[in-house]
């Protein structure tokens, strides 16, 4: 930002809009450090950034709606019906507020620092980001009777701040062009956004916010949560039997920090916690999640000793057990957020910590003692967790010393590779024993390694660790890619940093591929996290004439080569052309396999990610819960389109 004493001169640049020249620059120069990336990820927090602003508005209790627009012509529009940013002229800097809003780094709408107790936003770059990054930005603000416009381009102001007229209410309306020279992508994903703001939804409770596509399909969802973090709880555990009908929820604000919190369990064998500070989700945890676990822990225990409910005067139940099918979400909202761990989403702020504890201490407290009902279901659910922990305990231990999950003998079914490097080798978890045997035949054994896998394998979503560890398949899993499960993963011991799943392309193949992505969101999320688990693509038809031939992936490049081959001739003449529908990998020969589906230079594999924590451990719990109905819709949509499978 300029210094105090620049003023403006005839025509000159001041040393002022010197700096912010050179602030927005330095942006363009090098747009991953201010976003992360240049790719899809990086297109979409364009989106945040300017959302943020308008979410730290609905914070401060000024703004309810938020419309979020999605153009024909690739750009994006935010509107709120916040203050609207200011337009008065700065008194040090001789602009208008807006404009130094839009052209001041780190600033964003927050250049009032004390006009926002909380902020959200991840990178808290602000909109001066979003505007560099735009090949054109439009601001439009409603306020104090007026409506005020500015255009920018690539983050350089190509008109002053006019008056346009008279005008009610007030708001703030960006819209702007991601720049083709800064982004490698530029076609946003409508379900990643909407992920994104239906978590702030339920995170900014009452709030409305809505994303409009005008794109080809014309979508358009409204999310507005009343219950807030209630709302969000069920929402996550969706399908998954209650076992108690009233949700556990307070709010309360203390000195540390605004703590929301709800709470519920269910019939359910995994545990479901969620946490965010100011509107981030905080995947590496920190103080508020330890506050949180000694919380539960405590209160737990006390109720169970207070009520007699334990046998032994010495009995207890651990961390563990009393999570045991929970479905929780933390929010907490800190003046002065401290975020440290290796992607920034560990909460350092050490008296974060008791002021959780002390909330949920109290609050648990009175919920138990209110609903005694609740109370002793949740009791004996931890107890049941702790016995079935136990007998896992003793069967793990019976287990290791014959063989098992450490002890570094391989799966017999598994045909490793040959190099040792794991950075260099990548394992093909492939549907059946006939496709497994032609991988293992077209593979390049030096760094693929190929295990088969028999079925259906077993629904993890379902089932206890006891249950899951006593799984062959699944067993045969955890020893090939040796890094462990759950608390005992160790991401360095993956002996292969590329896992690819490869599966017939039919209803069959995309439940056994949904089968294994709840695996590994359920006991090795890392493996997701890392960017380690891949889905293979193999083609859907071959498509030849003579010696010529062509593998389609897509109902498009069928079309596509079938009209190349038959060379000029009116379209619809297919004669001498054969076309081979491949309805599982099995049709094809070892060689086929290999260049149509394995070959690093020829292949096409897509890497699993996950956008939104909350919203693939919703999708989980709906899709591998009880009901079938939701699970079968799933896999049919997603059988023929893999790249829709965006957990
Ligand atoms: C600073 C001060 C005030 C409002 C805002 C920023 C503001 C920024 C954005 C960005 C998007 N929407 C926004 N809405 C508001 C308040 C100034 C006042 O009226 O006192």
């Amino acid at each position: 930002m300029a210094k105090n004493g620049d003023k403006k001169t005839n025509g000159d640049y001041t040393a002022g809009q010197i700096t912010v020249l050179k602030g927005l620059e330095a942006v363009r120069k090098r747009p991953g450090m201010y976003i992360g990336s240049t790719s899809s990820r990086g297109l979409h927090h364009l989106v945040y950034e300017v959302v943020d602003n308008s979410i730290d508005e609905a914070m401060a209790g000024f703004c309810t709606e938020v419309l979020v627009t999605l153009r024909e012509d690739g750009s994006v529009q935010v509107q709120d019906d916040g203050r609207g940013i200011p337009v008065d002229i700065h008194p040090v800097e001789g602009v208008p507020g807006v404009e130094l809003a839009m052209t001041t780094l780190h600033a964003g709408g927050k250049f009032d620092k004390d006009s926002y107790k909380v902020s959200g936003g991840l990178h808290g770059v602000g909109v001066s980001v979003v505007n560099a990054l735009s090949e054109w930005l439009e601001v439009e603000i409603t306020r104090d009777g007026h409506r005020y416009h500015q255009r920018y381009a690539r983050g350089i102001k190509e008109t002053e701040l006019e008056t346009l007229g008279k005008a009610k209410g007030s708001g703030t309306l960006v819209t702007f062009m991601p720049d083709s020279e800064i982004f490698t992508e530029l076609t946003y994903n409508f379900e990643t956004l909407n992920n994104r703001l239906r978590e702030l939804a339920f995170l900014n409770k009452g709030l409305k916010i809505v994303l409009a596509d005008e794109r080809e399909d014309g979508l358009e969802e409204t999310h507005q949560y009343e219950g807030g973090l209630a709302s969000f709880v069920e929402h996550v555990r969706g399908t998954r039997h209650p076992l108690h009908e009233k949700i556990v929820y307070f709010e309360t604000s203390r000195e540390e920090a605004d703590i929301e919190v709800a709470m519920q369990y269910d019939d359910g064998f995994s545990e479901h916690t969620h946490t965010f500070v100011n509107n981030i989700n905080t995947h590496e945890g920190g103080a508020h999640l330890t506050g949180l676990k000694a919380a539960l822990t405590r209160t737990i225990n006390d109720y169970a000793r207070r009520n007699k409910i334990f046998k032994k005067d010495d009995e207890s139940l651990s961390g563990d057990d009393v999570r045991e099918g929970l479905t929780c979400i933390l929010s907490v909202k800190v003046m002065e957020p401290q975020f440290e761990g290796q992607t920034k989403t560990k909460l350092g702020n050490s008296e974060v910590r008791g002021a959780v504890e002390a909330a949920i201490n109290e609050h648990l407290g009175i919920f138990l003692d209110e609903n005694p009902k609740a109370a002793k279901s949740i009791i004996e659910k931890s107890l049941s967790a702790a016995r079935a922990r136990e007998a896992a305990r003793k069967a793990r231990d019976l287990a290791r010393k014959k063989s098992a999950l450490e002890s570094g003998v391989l799966p017999g079914k598994l045909a490793d590779c040959s190099i040792s490097d794991p950075s260099l080798c990548e394992i093909y978890l492939v549907e059946g024993d006939s496709a497994g045997g032609s991988a293992k035949q077209g593979r390049d054994r030096s760094f693929q390694a190929i295990l088969p896998l028999k079925g259906k394998i077993l629904n993890v979503e379902r089932a206890r660790i006891d249950r899951i560890l006593s799984n062959e398949e699944i067993r045969a899993m955890i020893t090939a890619i040796g890094c462990g499960i759950k608390d005992d993963f160790e991401l360095e011991k993956a002996r292969y940093h590329k896992i690819i799943i490869m599966t017939d392309a039919d209803v069959d193949g995309a439940h056994i591929r949904t089968l294994l992505l709840t695996f590994f969101f359920r006991q090795m999320r890392d493996l997701i996290e890392e960017g380690y688990i891949y889905i293979a693509q193999p083609p859907l038809y071959r498509v030849a004439k003579g010696k010529k031939e062509h593998y389609a992936y897509t109902e498009e490049e069928r079309e596509d080569f079938i009209g190349r081959l038959s060379n000029g001739k009116a379209a619809g003449d297919t004669r001498g052309i054969q076309i081979q529908r491949y309805k599982g990998l099995g049709e094809m020969n070892p060689d086929q396999l290999w260049r149509t589906t394995m070959d690093p230079e020829a292949r096409t594999i897509y890497q699993v990610t996950v956008d939104s924590a909350s919203e693939a451990d919703s999708i989980f719990s709906r899709l591998m819960g009880d009901d079938v109905e939701p699970r079968r819709k799933f896999i049919e949509a997603n059988a023929k389109y893999v790249k829709n499978l965006d957990v």
